[in-house]
């Protein structure tokens, strides 16, 4: 393969890679970014400024059509896969090379924030579209890419566009992804004509893609306290999510003694106590930091003036040690069980997901943190404690991700905020990348 074309500003940088130097005055355009940012931000619009576009919702379609709007007018070629994951492509080299994905999620939770997700897609877009229209030559075609359905608010299942294009999903995992109202993930799915047997076809073939690389807001608060302005992702917290269902008797809240009742609730009330006490103590106890939150629960029949008889928990335990999440998520569902036999109640457990933190790619870290020392560029080089799309694009290419800022670390809240400035140099940053993945030598 012919190596690529050396621009008159081509010099080899300390990391032996090739980068051409022009793309230091390709900048992004900042206006144009924080426009379209806003602009997605305004779907979904809700009390106190928070953004609710919920996987599958009308408001997520329309973000999802704002952006394949805004792809087209850049000019990028887009193909919607059958989920909906939306793929915005320039052929800006080789065509039938290996292309280089950037990208990220448009769902939200619940009364979100503005810039959790759209920060990765609409930086991909803008980086993508400054290069494109700089004609900046490159070995390999890029791709802006938007999974659906990051967010596990609405099924309990986290990154399932990205799981399905890296063809980590089985039909049997979703039995237990269920919404507030009833509805299964699995119907849905069966909806847009993805059944069992071609769950597989939504594969993206590996050889066609180089890399893939994920902005993304902190979401936590690390940078602001060691006032850096990029963080670079050394690896992924995975979560073991599961459902817990008590199920005792419903009864009169006057009339039934107390030694009679057989209350769902208050057993979930303890497990939920549990869950806090053991994450913290697990974590303290330096075995590897646990976090561990109930976020939703369902109760039946949820009026003032009867006994609950059944309470639903949605459990969700998380680590960046593999070991240490499973042994809190052990000890978890040990005492539901402790405490349904002791309150000799019924209890059902549920799993929904049970992932592996992912290491990102090792060769990437490198390679961003030149651009930032280049830039002179604060940056740390950090774990990630939430998910993203990038833990499953990692099982089928090298993946790396950039952070940038949260404002008091607070996100899946209306008061997330990120500086634009941050955000920009963030997607500055995104843009010097990608050019120099897409121009290594493989
Ligand atoms: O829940 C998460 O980790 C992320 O916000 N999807
Ligand atoms: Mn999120
Ligand atoms: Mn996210």
């Amino acid at each position: 393969e012919e190596s690529p074309p050396r621009s008159p500003f081509s010099k080899v940088s300390k990391a032996g890679n090739i980068f051409i130097a022009g793309t230091m005055n390709i900048t992004i355009d900042k206006e144009r970014l924080l426009h379209d940012l806003n602009a997605v931000s305004r779907i979904g619009l809700g009390d106190h400024g928070s953004v609710t576009r919920l996987v599958f919702s009308i408001k997520e379609l329309r973000s999802r059509q704002l952006l394949i709007h805004l792809m087209t007018q850049a000019g990028l070629k887009v193909h919607i896969d059958r989920i909906g994951n939306i793929f915005g492509r320039w052929n800006g080299g080789n065509p039938k090379a290996p292309a280089v994905l950037a990208g990220s999620h448009l769902d939200t939770v619940v009364q979100g924030g503005k810039f959790d997700g759209p920060v990765g897609v609409i930086g991909a877009l803008e980086a993508v579209r400054s290069l494109k229209e700089n004609k900046l030559p490159l070995s390999c075609p890029l791709e802006v890419v938007c999974f659906v359905g990051e967010e596990s608010s609405r099924f309990g299942f986290s990154t399932l566009g990205s799981s399905l294009v890296a063809g980590v999903v089985h039909i049997k995992d979703l039995a237990n992804a269920v919404d507030a109202h009833g509805t299964k993930l699995e119907d849905i799915l069966s909806s847009m004509g993805i059944y069992r047997d071609n769950l597989a076809s939504l594969k993206r073939d590996p050889a066609s893609v180089k890399a893939y690389l994920e902005l993304h807001i902190e979401q936590g608060p690390i940078l602001e306290a060691k006032n850096k302005r990029i963080g670079i992702v050394t690896s992924i917290a995975a979560p073991t999510r599961f459902k817990v269902v008590y199920t005792g008797q419903a009864d009169h809240s006057g009339t039934t003694p107390m030694e009679m009742r057989k209350d769902a609730l208050v057993a979930a009330a303890h497990l939920i106590a549990y869950i806090e006490e053991a994450s913290s103590e697990y974590s303290q106890m330096d075995k590897g930091r646990v976090v561990g939150t109930v976020g939703a629960m369902k109760i039946e029949p949820g009026v003032i003036n009867a006994v609950p008889g059944k309470a639903e928990l949605s459990v969700d335990i998380r680590s960046i040690s593999a070991g240490a999440k499973e042994r809190v998520a052990r000890l978890v569902m040990d005492r539901a069980q402790e405490i349904a036999h002791l309150r000799e109640i019924a209890v059902e457990i549920l799993p929904i997901r049970d992932e592996t933190p992912v290491p990102l790619d090792e060769g990437l870290l490198p390679l961003i943190k030149e651009i930032c020392e280049e830039k002179g560029v604060a940056y740390e080089v950090m774990p990630s404690g939430a998910g993203h799309d990038a833990m499953q694009m990692a099982k089928i290419t090298r993946a790396g991700m950039i952070f940038v800022p949260s404002k008091r670390g607070i996100s899946h809240n209306p008061m997330e905020w990120t500086d634009p400035e941050d955000i920009c140099l963030g997607a500055q940053i995104l843009l010097e990348t990608i050019v120099r993945v897409a121009n290594e030598k493989t």
